[in-house]
C-alpha cells in the first residue's frame, strides 16, 4: 500500500490523570488508523531526555523533563498512509490556544506545558521514537480480517 508508515504517539501525563486516553485512541481508530504497539510507563529521566534531546538547550527543556516523567504515558504507535503528517493534523498546534476545535489540543488543552499528547513530526523522527520506546518484539504487525475496504 502506498505511504503506509508508522508513527509514535504518547499521551502525557496530563492526558492519562485526566481520563482522555480513550477518547484519543478513539480518534486514530475511527480515522482508520491501526494499532500496532501499546503500554503505559512512568518515563525515566534518561528517556525523556533522550526523547527530547533536540530541545536540550530550551530554557524550559528541565520543566519539559520533570512534567514527562511526572506520571504515566500511554506510548502508542499508529499504522497507516499518511500516520505521520494526518497524526499532527489531528493533534492540533504546539499551543493550545493556537490549535483549532475538532483537534486534540483543540478540544482539550489550554497550555503549552500540559499540551496532553506528543506525536512524531516526521517519518524519520518517528524511527527514531519509534526504537527508543519500543522493543522490535513489543510491536505487533496484523491485518484485519473484515473491513478490508479500509485498508
Ligand atoms: P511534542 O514534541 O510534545 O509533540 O510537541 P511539539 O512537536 O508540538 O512541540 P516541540 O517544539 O517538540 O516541544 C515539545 C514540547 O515542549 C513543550 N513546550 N513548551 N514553554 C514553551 O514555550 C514550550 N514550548 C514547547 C510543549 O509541551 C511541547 O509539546
Amino acid at each position: 500500500m502506498a505511504r503506509t508508515e508508522r508513527t509514535f504517539i504518547a499521551v502525557k501525563p496530563d492526558g492519562m490523570n485526566r481520563g482522555i486516553l480513550g477518547n484519543i485512541i478513539s480518534r486514530f481508530e475511527a480515522k482508520g488508523y491501526k494499532l500496532v504497539g501499546i503500554k503505559t510507563l512512568v518515563p525515566s529521566k534518561q528517556l525523556a531526555e533522550e526523547h527530547y534531546s533536540a530541545l536540550k538547550e530550551k530554557p524550559f527543556f528541565k520543566d519539559l523533563v520533570d512534567f514527562i516523567t511526572s506520571g504515566p504515558v500511554c506510548a502508542m504507535v499508529w499504522e497507516g498512509e499518511q500516520v505521520v503528517v494526518t497524526a499532527r493534523k489531528m493533534i492540533g498546534e504546539t499551543n493550545p490556544l493556537s490549535s483549532a476545535p475538532g483537534t486534540i489540543r483543540g478540544d482539550f488543552a489550554v497550555d503549552v506545558g500540559r499540551n496532553v499528547i506528543h506525536g512524531s513530526d516526521a517519518v524519520e523522527t518517528a524511527q527514531r521514537e519509534i526504537s527508543l520506546w519500543f522493543e522490535q518484539g513489543e510491536l505487533t504487525a496484523w491485518e484485519p480480517t473484515s473491513a478490508v475496504w479500509i485498508y
